[in-house]
């Protein structure tokens, strides 16, 4: 039997068995592709949950958030999959949890490996139904030819394909390239100019795109060290450098909102901000905030996945709302693909939830539990309103296990200080059961357990 096209494989993955029903009611389709909303995920690198003056901050001045979250809804309990950047765009984009895709570290200029081609992206996904589909931004997903955006579902791609500060020349990494498309377009980047850039390429994609449903993924290099701003915000925070790079990103934020305004698809246009993991600790206080809660980038307490979520959807989601409940980015890719009228996958498990009705407030979270991955390792699980630490958190301790166990209840203590396990041994008895449990089925059945492997030799 001939292998299948990526497409066909992509399309049948998509529709499983109900696409045989239905497949005949795509001659219909372009009427109602133009109401189709079109999709805004601005998803920012190392920012922290405290770094906005929603969640807290004392002195960065967020005005353009603040007026996104007054026109829709804030989260407060919004997780990414992972406390680093690979794997938590890998999840994003594929609506599983890293260690299913098995993108479980991050990629480095080295590899010839990336997000795995067996995996489905919210892109190839929304091309089904004639999405126009731009990537803007940081990828990290996998840097050579079959790996980048263009290669995964996206029509077009501008920006850097891992981080800002993978210029190890001792390590033998070539300078960081700009890529437009496939192409090399500026290598150093200018630093300096990447988020004006990347803003003024959004609003480029948006404008050409504007007749027909589009889906933009705004990966912002910033706030990922090296921190670097634009002459027009150099030195004009109280927070100094760090701020100021921040209060780019809100300028940023604010030209996006506008122009979708400018062309009258602020109503039909789904929104959302929101970082990748917990700001990063190497600084200092030259560094971003976690707020409140525990922990930075790479740990796995509140700080380092735990992040700010604002999403805006005038009409569908109602006005200056805060919702208390648990939503993951795995929960964007199935809202993103409900919006669009896709049916998830089949033929794989899907960790997200539609989290429209949650949003709305109309329901509560669908997600239950939460898996805190650090590399192949399962650091701690949170169920329901209690979370149990395995394992102490690199960036805060050595690498080792909790012993004892340490309980936390989420609700009462989004600090993380005060453990419980002493006083609620059934708790812990239980989540441990359910973390036994997971890592089973994770043993059962992963098909990408040799990037696991690769990623863990050659990390
Ligand atoms: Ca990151």
């Amino acid at each position: 039997m001939p292998r299948p096209t990526r497409r066909e494989f992509i399309r049948k993955a998509a529709f499983g068995a109900a696409g045989a029903i239905f497949s005949g009611m795509n001659f219909n389709c372009s009427r109602l592709t133009q109401t189709l909303p079109n999709i805004v995920i601005i998803f920012v690198d190392d920012m922290g949950y405290g770094d906005m003056t929603r969640t807290g901050h004392p002195t960065i001045r967020t005005p353009n958030l603040d007026r996104m979250a007054s026109e829709g809804v804030m989260m407060t309990q919004f997780y990414t999959a992972n406390p680093v950047c690979s794997p938590s765009r890998a999840a994003l984009l594929t609506g599983r949890w890293p260690i299913r895709t098995g993108v479980v570290k991050v990629f480095f200029p080295f590899h010839n490996i990336g997000l795995p081609k067996n995996e489905i992206t919210l892109a190839d996904l929304l091309k089904t139904k004639n999405y126009a589909t731009g990537c803007i931004g940081k990828w990290h997903l996998g840097h050579k030819k079959e790996y980048l955006p263009n290669s995964r579902g996206f029509d077009y791609y501008y920006g850097i394909p891992y981080s800002n500060d993978m210029d190890n020349e001792r390590r033998g990494d070539p300078p960081i390239p700009v890529m437009r498309n496939e192409e090399i377009v500026e290598q150093p980047a200018n630093q300096d100019l990447l988020t004006k850039n990347y803003t003024r390429e959004a609003i480029q994609f948006i404008e050409r795109n504007k007749d027909k449903p589009f889906f933009l993924y705004l990966a912002h290099t910033m706030p990922h060290f090296p921190l670097h701003v634009s002459d027009n915000f150099r030195d004009t925070s109280k927070r100094g450098l760090y701020g100021d790079v921040i209060e780019e990103i809100d300028w940023s934020v604010g030209q996006i909102l506008d122009t979708l305004k400018r062309l009258g698809l602020e109503d039909n246009t789904f929104v959302v901000f929101t970082s990748d993991n917990g700001p990063w600790k190497i600084k200092k206080q030259d560094g971003g905030s976690a707020g409140l809660l525990r922990g930075y980038k790479a740990t796995t307490w509140e700080g380092g996945m735990r992040e700010p979520f604002i999403a805006k959807f005038p009409g569908r989601i109602p006005a200056n709302t805060v919702t208390t409940e648990i939503g993951t980015t795995m929960d964007l890719f199935v809202t993103c693909l409900n919006l669009a009228g896709v049916a998830p996958p089949v033929d794989r498990t899907i960790d997200g939830h539609d989290m429209l009705p949650v949003l709305q407030g109309k329901e509560k979270s669908h997600t239950e539990k939460i898996f805190y991955y650090y590399n192949d390792k399962l650091n701690a699980i949170r169920v329901g309103h209690y979370k149990l630490h395995f394992r102490k958190s690199p960036g805060d301790y050595s690498w080792q296990d909790c012993d004892p166990y340490e309980l936390y209840d989420l609700l009462t203590d989004p600090s993380e200080k005060y453990d419980l396990a002493a006083e609620k041994p059934e708790i812990v008895k239980q989540l441990s059961r359910e973390a036994d449990e997971f890592r089973a089925e994770i043993e059962r059945k992963n098909e990408n357990r040799d990037l696991i492997e690769t990623l863990m030799k050659n990390g």
